[in-house]
């Protein structure tokens, strides 16, 4: 499906599957759990999900001549952990826009964790007081042009890589991956689950597994707290994404399957159920999640195991998009495990 697109090499080749006994055997052991590790993807600071988007993106922005990429999210976004990571690796200046999208105040907040690296890896950052939103934002816009007004040749990046033109494809081909995968493995996964907020993520697995009739396989557990919102841009990317790969069918509303029982109480703070979920995972299978995504995911994949939505047998994959570095800001939250 991606034959004809342009790839730069940014992660080590596929992630591994690994399967995850202890935890679907403390869960009743009716369904079994694996996890996809796109956590180990990559060494550019410790890797994760927008590394495997950006491998379709940095081609574009060398080809634009650009100088410096310029990226957006919260104070401790993961995604723009990656891109000043990638743009050190490229040999491109990089100026991320970190808004104020998680009201929460560890002493440390802004200085340990994401943003820490970004720092280290020579980002400039300019901080904006403005709350959570998936969509285009003014303070980026606005870092745009300041970019220009030095002289510098700006390259776009949205937030999470997702309303980019070829924000999608990397996860088109985290489902082709995983096909191959499965020939080796010898049997096919009933469900994926992955955590949603911004939406190329989902929007690309729904993309590639509708190759194979699976769309609605795809289950994401919203970590935004706006699955309004958030349904209707993983809706908008899929579409633009299946044309992009000539998929040959259309992707509906309904091929968009997104729980959102999870992501309370907001974005970016975690409820009691998903610390439980977080320290079950954590001591079952030595896999670390955090309080933003995947522990939030973690917490829809194991609620739903309990409420029986998967029938018996099930194999269930679950992708694991990396965002553990953010756990170093809430460490008043685990200061006793
Ligand atoms: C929300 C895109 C997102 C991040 O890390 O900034 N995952």
């Amino acid at each position: 499906m991606l034959k004809k697109f342009e790839r730069y090499p940014l992660m080590f080749g596929p992630t591994p599957i690994e399967k995850l006994n202890r935890l679907s055997e403390s869960l009743g052991g009716n369904i079994e759990l694996y996890a996809k590790r796109e956590d180990c993807n990559s060494g550019l600071a410790f890797g994760g999900n927008k590394i495997r988007k950006l491998e379709y993106i940095v081609p574009d922005a060398i080809a634009s001549n650009a100088d410096t990429l310029v990226s957006i999210g919260g104070v401790q976004s993961n995604h723009t952990r990656q891109v000043a990571a990638v743009a050190a690796k490229i040999g491109m200046k990089c100026l991320l826009v970190q808004e104020s999208w998680v009201p929460f105040q560890d002493a440390v907040y802004d200085r340990v964790g994401n943003i820490l690296m970004s720092r280290v890896m020579g980002a400039e950052i300019n901080f904006v007081e403005e709350g959570f939103d998936i969509g285009i934002r003014e303070s980026w816009e606005r870092a745009l042009e300041e970019v220009k007004a030095k002289g510098g040749k700006p390259y776009a990046i949205p937030a999470g890589a997702s309303v980019h033109k070829y924000g999608g494809l990397g996860y088109v081909g985290f489902a082709e991956e995983v096909r191959q995968q499965e020939a080796d493995l010898g049997f096919k996964f009933d469900f994926i689950i992955v955590c949603t907020v911004t939406g190329s993520t989902h929007a690309g697995m729904s993309v590639g597994f509708s190759k194979d009739g699976r769309a609605r396989n795809v289950i994401g557990i919203d970590a935004s707290a706006t699955p309004e919102q958030t349904k209707v841009q993983v809706h908008s990317i899929a579409q633009q994404t299946a044309e992009l790969v000539e998929l040959g069918r259309e992707i509906t509303a309904d091929d968009i399957v997104l729980v959102e029982d999870y992501a309370y109480p907001a974005y970016g703070i975690p409820s009691e159920a998903t610390n439980e979920a977080i320290r079950l995972c954590a001591r079952m299978e030595g896999m670390m999640t955090d309080p933003v995504y995947e522990g939030k995911s973690m917490q829809g994949l194991i609620d739903l195991v309990r409420k029986d939505y998967f029938p018996d047998g099930s194999k269930v994959l679950y992708a694991h998009l990396g965002g553990v570095p953010a756990i170093n800001a809430y460490s008043y939250i685990y200061r006793n495990g």
